[in-house]
């Protein structure tokens, strides 16, 4: 019996794949198909998969045309699945030419003719189109241009910006000023906004009477009574109003807090975050100044967020300590905060113009979680025990900050009118609240 296998995503199953399937399974007696589990694609980049893998399995299914199917986990599986079965014939399409001649040490390759005109890409692109407008000033929208070259379906629509400076020179082409916003709206779908938070509430309500999405930079705004009406305003026209901090859609940070709350460090009983970049305040100009993110807004939401994820937003009580910039009563160059819950507590540092070390430690009953500095950006941490043998490390690839991912899940999210909890309204919610509280310079230890 002449076996052969194939492998594939098969999204959206569709007639390129099915004559692949067919001509696979005329080159033997037995077709072994391989399904890719969803972690595998997005290694090798493939972001955009729209099924989940028992969609897919159950498509490939349907066909009858494979004898048997199987799951692709992990580079260099096809070796280890080719001895195990006892291949004789590896297939797959000639988009792939050249790519797998390593495995003619095991068995015979055969590239098969790729069916034109028709790719799960286009049917994906086809079916959403998204065209995004990037409004602020800081040089991460130019992060936010790159980024989206790996989201199909996803353009900028334009960039309206006050502060060119910064921007790459493709943005710097297509900017137009902050005045102009309402034309940047009326050709976009969704917004990114980086603009100062003190222009959030605006910049937000007019993008939403435009009927356009948001995705903001956290905090949403710096007070909790305009994040309401802004929520319902949302809400009111079905529109996505989401926050923006990459760090949550990290895939070692988010798995690092599944693993906290499954207990594999007993009952946590303290979080500490530290987040510091040094803003060049010397080289800041008054006009660059106006633009400049401070500590609490800058840091504050990322360094809160795994404190409330794991402790919730139900504090006893804070103490807020901060050290403002000398003639700049809004810019705090450092701000620490210690909440005390019930039965735990957690501390934040944050600094623009201070630097420390930026870890986060996640200290429990049996043992702690220790994510090295730069923790916002985490791709690594390290679950610690008394008895360090018992120690073990978590990496997981970070590509691009994690904007691409936070992007798929803004595009998924608007296409499903579902928003995948990364980051819960609730810890949003409890973020603009502590913001709002130290604007309004409630009980605040000035140093
Ligand atoms: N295919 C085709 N014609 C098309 C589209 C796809 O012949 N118009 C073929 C591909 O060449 C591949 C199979 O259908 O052999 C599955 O395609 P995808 O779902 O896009 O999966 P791919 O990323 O090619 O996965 O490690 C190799 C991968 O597992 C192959």
């Amino acid at each position: 019996m002449k076996k052969v296998i194939t492998y594939g995503t098969y999204d959206l199953l569709h007639h390129g794949h099915i004559r692949l399937l067919e001509r696979a399974k005329a080159l033997g007696d037995y077709l072994i198909v391989g399904v890719t589990a969803d972690s595998f694609d997005q290694a090798r980049g493939k972001l955009n998969v729209e099924q989940s893998l028992m969609d897919r399995i159950e498509a490939v299914r349907a066909t009858g045309l494979a004898d048997e199917i199987i799951v692709e986990e992990y580079e260099g599986q096809k070796i280890d699945d080719i001895q195990r079965y006892g291949v004789d014939i590896f297939a797959i399409g000639s988009d792939w030419l050249g790519k797998f001649d390593y495995l003619k040490e095991y068995c015979e390759v055969v590239y098969l003719d790729r069916t034109q005109g028709i790719s799960s890409t286009d049917l994906r692109a086809k079916e959403h189109q998204l065209r995004l407008g990037l409004v602020g000033e800081s040089p991460i929208m130019n992060k936010f241009e790159h980024e989206s070259q790996f989201v199909n379906g996803l353009t900028i629509s334009g960039v309206c910006s006050d502060h060119t400076r910064h921007l790459s020179e493709t943005l710097k082409q297509q900017a137009m000023p902050m005045s102009e916003l309402d034309s940047l709206l009326s050709k976009s779908d969704a917004i990114y906004i980086i603009s100062n938070t003190r222009y959030h509430y605006d910049h937000i309500s007019r993008a939403l009477e435009h009927g356009c999405h948001v995705l903001c930079e956290s905090p949403i705004t710096i007070n909790s009574e305009q994040l309401k009406q802004l929520r319902a305003m949302a809400a009111e026209r079905n529109l996505m109003l989401v926050d923006s901090l990459k760090t949550a859609y990290s895939m070692a940070y988010y798995r690092l807090i599944l693993l906290a709350k499954s207990g594999i460090i007993g009952r946590v009983v303290s979080v500490d975050a530290t987040c510091t970049s040094m803003a060049n305040l010397e080289m800041s100009d008054e006009h660059d100044m106006n633009y400049l993110w401070n500590s609490i807004d800058a840091w504050g939401p990322t360094a809160m967020m795994p404190i409330f994820q794991l402790l919730g937003t139900d504090y006893c009580s804070k103490t807020v300590t901060t050290h403002l910039l000398e003639g700049r009563p809004d810019f705090d160059a450092f701000t620490k905060i210690a909440f005390v819950y019930p039965h735990a507590v957690a501390s934040l540092k944050v600094g623009q113009g201070v630097k420390s070390e930026g870890s986060l430690v996640i200290s429990g009953t049996k043992g702690y979680i220790y994510v090295p500095a730069p923790w916002w950006k985490t791709d690594y941490f390290e679950v610690r025990y008394e008895n360090s043998a018992e120690n073990r490390r978590h990496f997981y690839q970070l590509d691009g900050e994690g904007i691409r991912y936070m992007l798929v899940s803004f595009l998924k999210a608007i296409q499903t009118g579902r928003h995948i909890n990364y980051l819960d309204q609730t810890v949003s919610d409890a973020i603009v609240k502590v913001i709002s509280d130290f604007y309004r310079k409630e009980k605040i230890i000035f140093i």
